[in-house]
């Protein structure tokens, strides 16, 4: 194995100074020539090798100075010998041969449907041509683009085109893994930017010819990305040209490259007929994130691959602030740590556990995780909640200005905060460097005069990190009358201690809201009654906590309903319509608040409570919980059903958004008690994709909707990502008993095209994901999910290892599942020729 540790960092031997690339295109054959202006690093001492990363090149030519150098490259790269460099700049010129038609890994230089397209981050742009593939090697990238194809793209500003030719050139220095190019027959959706200081900007957004008409979402929230990026930090765009690239075959959702965004064409592509709310949601949210990338990862870019959440942690930072800003604050938190708890606490507990900012990996693809994403931006979350907004914004004014152009760490991030507040965050850091979730322990008391609240810290070990110490936890707190009133505004208390204990003056024994906004990614552990909870989930002022006091009340009931055999009772019900038909409330708040609980969050918690969960009664409870929830709200639900009917035209805005969700989840109860007779007319009516699907989810989960699915795939076959929906659906909604029969027999419909990720991730994916399924006592869902991974694996080893998640949560799980889960892992680790993505994260796991 070759593992990477951040303690082996040194900078490259050599500088960069322009790099002239031109491609001839063939889908068999492509030429690149790299011409590489190069000069000693004054950093490196001595005269050193210079080492360029390349991987499946075939060399053609090989030029030192002009001067043919016979020189033999290695598995993974190419050692031009220090004796044969010079001491002053020189250049390098290669050429080399690449099938990009053979790329199945979607990574380096591919073709998806006859289109060319790149994808170089981490480390794809050394299967391309030979270079120092690393983020600290920054470069002027002048393109040449030689195909018969009509448009021919890649990063900067357009420099010249012809017929059969086209070359760009971008003027700012840039990591390879921000190098792009596209070509194909594309028609573009445009329309003209104007920068705040009076720079025009073309933006376009590349499609096949047909789709042209469903990018007016993804345009939109462009623009308001550009403006909002303008007047909250103050960061402007920095080219004549933004050109966004949709593509049908893509290992992720998206990616940043310099002027140049390419696309899962499910993260650009959406009308009122084909999209649903969430997916016009998840476009706004993924343009801006990859818009905002131009300042934090392109313009400030990172030294090394460690550094990952430097650019991630604080662009899903800014991408989160944003959506709150055009939407509502209050259900993008809910959403926010919904995510954060589904993923990435659960990767924290478990065997693939490591720190926001690793020290050491095997395949550097295989940290693009929630604790690098999502845990990065909680990190910056907190560290703007300890300096406040005014030293946050001076902050990160400083981080823009001292460091444009550099490819920067984390220690020069917290620098900037502790140079604008003159802070100390040592202790700070250690939110980077340790993994695991802190649990806080809260207890409490009153004396007739001082409300003391005892906060303790506990940070859990993680695979190599035994021992830690604690952490500087902001925890958000108000404090409640009896009567509802406030009688302290949230205000920030750091926990820096094991133990700390905090005191308040107060006639009355107040009711604590604890950990507002979720001010922190911890578990919260206290002692506290029903009344309580009922009482914080109508009386808190603070929306997340809101949410979270019923949150918690249907987490106790389904707990007490799996172990017990114990039934919801009348108080948790009656708090729950209370909600469920306040108009006072918004509609999108009040269809979180009827969200019950995952399965796999259930599983999780009975795990923590020293319980092994069993997932078919998991499921079976969560369904009766569902009954009776449905049953108590029956009466008033087709009045709420009709009074959330939109009027006019579909409108893709939050409030409409919010609206249709409280519609659905409705419609989803009434179901349960109407033999799906609602949810049978709002499918036949429906008028938009939201509607179309979850009027046909509902059916499913109460076992109908056979003729709906069949009506559904013929009026829709001809489009992949609704049709992908029609797979992922079948799936999600098949019984423990059922998911995977039903998974096999749609891996053998005609349309199930694996080597497309998002059918992969469509079908495979969806059984995953299907808590009672996957971990089916009998292990069928464990073996097809690893057979189908093994089959992916050799063509597509990325997405075969990001999918291997699934296995991560087996140490929650009785003896009998985790001898089954341990026999698929060792199965595939025995597998020859495993690439090492995988199998790093098998080894992980099974260790
Ligand atoms: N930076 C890319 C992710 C690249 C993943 C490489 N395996 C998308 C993003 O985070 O915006
Ligand atoms: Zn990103």
């Amino acid at each position: 194995d070759r593992t990477v540790f951040l303690s082996d960092y040194q900078p490259f031997t050599h500088l960069v100074e322009q790099v002239a690339l031109t491609f001839r295109l063939s889908p068999g054959a492509t030429r690149v020539t790299a011409r590489l202006s190069l000069a000693p690093n004054p950093a490196r001492a001595g005269r050193q090798d210079l080492r360029l990363d390349g991987e499946g090149l075939t060399l053609l030519s090989l030029r030192l100075n002009g001067a043919p150098l016979a020189l033999t490259p290695d598995e993974t790269g190419l050692t031009i010998p220090a004796g044969l460099l010079p001491d002053a700049p020189f250049t390098v010129e290669t050429e080399v041969e690449i099938a990009p038609e053979a790329n199945t890994a979607l990574e380096g230089l591919y073709m998806s449907r006859g289109m060319y397209c790149t994808q170089c981050e981490a480390e794809g742009f050394r299967k391309i041509t030979f270079y120092p593939d690393r983020p600290d090697v920054m470069a002027r990238f002048r393109v040449r683009i030689e195909s018969d194809l009509p448009v021919l793209l890649s990063n900067g500003n357009p420099a010249g085109q012809g017929p059969g030719w086209a070359e760009w050139d971008d003027p700012w220095p840039k990591p390879a893994y921000l190098f792009a190019l596209v070509a194909g027959d594309l028609v573009a959706h445009s329309a003209p930017f104007t920068t705040a200081s009076g720079m025009p900007v073309a933006l376009n957004i590349w499609v096949r010819p047909g789709d042209q008409d469903r990018c007016a979402y993804a345009m939109d929230s462009l623009i308001r990305s550009m403006r909002w990026d303008e007047q909250v930090y103050g960061r402007e765009y920095d080219l004549s040209v933004f050109n966004i690239v949709a593509v049908d075959d893509f290992n992720m959702g998206a990616m940043e490259n310099k002027g140049l965004n390419i696309f899962n064409s499910k993260f650009v592509l959406a009308s009122p007929e084909t999209a649903t709310d969430d997916d016009f949601g998840r476009i706004e949210a993924i343009i801006a994130h990859e818009y905002f990338h131009n300042w934090t990862g392109n313009r400030i870019t990172c030294r090394d691959w460690f550094q990952l959440c430097l650019k991630e942690g604080l662009t899903v930072f800014r991408d989160q602030q944003f959506t709150g800003d055009m939407r509502s604050h209050a259900v993008k938190r809910i959403e926010d740590v919904l995510l954060l708890r589904a993923r990435q606490f659960r990767e924290d507990g478990g065997p693939l556990a490591h720190p926001v900012r690793p020290d050491s990996f095997v395949e550097i693809n295989n940290f693009y995780t929630a604790t690098v994403y999502e845990k990065g931006a909680e990190v910056i979350g907190m560290l703007r909640r300890l300096v406040g907004d005014a030293d946050y914004a001076r902050a990160l004014d400083l981080y823009f200005t001292r460091h444009d152009g550099d490819a920067a760490t984390i220690e020069d991030w917290l620098k900037v905060f502790e140079d604008v507040t003159g802070r100390d965050l040592a202790q700070f850091k250690r939110w980077y460097t340790e993994a695991g979730t802190p649990v806080v322990k809260v207890t409490e008391d009153w004396d007739g005069a001082t409300y003391s609240l005892t906060l303790s810290q506990t940070n859990p070990p993680t695979p190599g990190q035994p021992e830690k110490a604690p952490k500087l936890i902001p925890v958000a707190l108000g404090l409640l009358n009896p009567n509802g009133d406030e009688i302290l505004p949230t205000t920030v208390l750091e926990l820096a201690e094991p133990t700390q204990t905090f005191r308040f003056k107060t006639a009355t024994r107040p009711v604590p809201s604890i950990l507002r906004g979720f001010s922190a990614p911890v578990v919260l552990e206290r002692q506290v009654t029903p009344e309580e909870r009922a009482f914080l989930l109508a009386h808190d002022t603070d929306p997340f906590n809101k949410w979270e006091a019923g949150r918690a009340l249907a987490k106790d009931v389904l707990a007490r309903m799996v172990t017990e055999g114990a039934s919801p009772g009348p108080d948790w019900l009656d708090a729950l319509a209370r909600v469920a038909f306040d108009e006072t409330l918004d509609p999108a708040f009040r269809a979180l608040a009827l969200r019950l609980p995952a399965e796999d969050d259930m599983a999780a918690t009975l795990h923590a409570a020293g319980i092994a969960p069993d997932p078919a009664r998991i499921w079976a409870e969560r369904r009766r919980m569902a009954e009776a929830v449905a049953r108590h709200l029956a009466p008033r639900l087709p009045a709420l059903i009709d009074s959330l009917a939109e009027p006019g035209p579909f409108t893709p805005d939050a409030r409409a958004a919010g609206r249709r969700a409280l519609r659905l989840a409705a419609l989803s109860l009434l179901s349960r008690v109407d033999g799906g007779t609602a949810a049978a007319a709002a499918h036949a009516g429906a008028d938009n994709m939201t509607e179309e699907i979850g009027s046909l989810a509902c059916l499913l989960d109460i076992g109908q909707g056979a003729a709906e699915l069949a009506r559904f795939e013929g009026r829709w076959s001809h489009d992949r990502n609704v049709m992908d929906k029609w797979f992922a659906l079948q799936i999600a909604y098949a019984a423990p008993d059922l998911a995977a029969r039903v998974t096999t027999a749609l891996t053998a419909h005609p349309a199930f095209d694996w080597k497309n990720p998002n059918r992969f991730r469509a079908v495979i994916g969806a059984l995953s994901a299907n808590h009672g399924g996957f971990h089916h006592a009998s292990g069928a869902g464990y073996r097809l999910v690893a057979d189908w991974l093994l089959r992916l694996d050799p063509l597509n080893p990325q997405t075969a290892a990001r999918m291997s998640t699934a296995f991560e949560t087996w140490p929650r799980y009785d003896t009998a599942r985790r001898a089954l889960v341990q026999g698929e892992l060792a199965r595939m680790a025995g597998t020859a020729g495993l690439s090492r993505d995988l199998a790093e994260m098998v080894a992980r796991m099974r260790s």
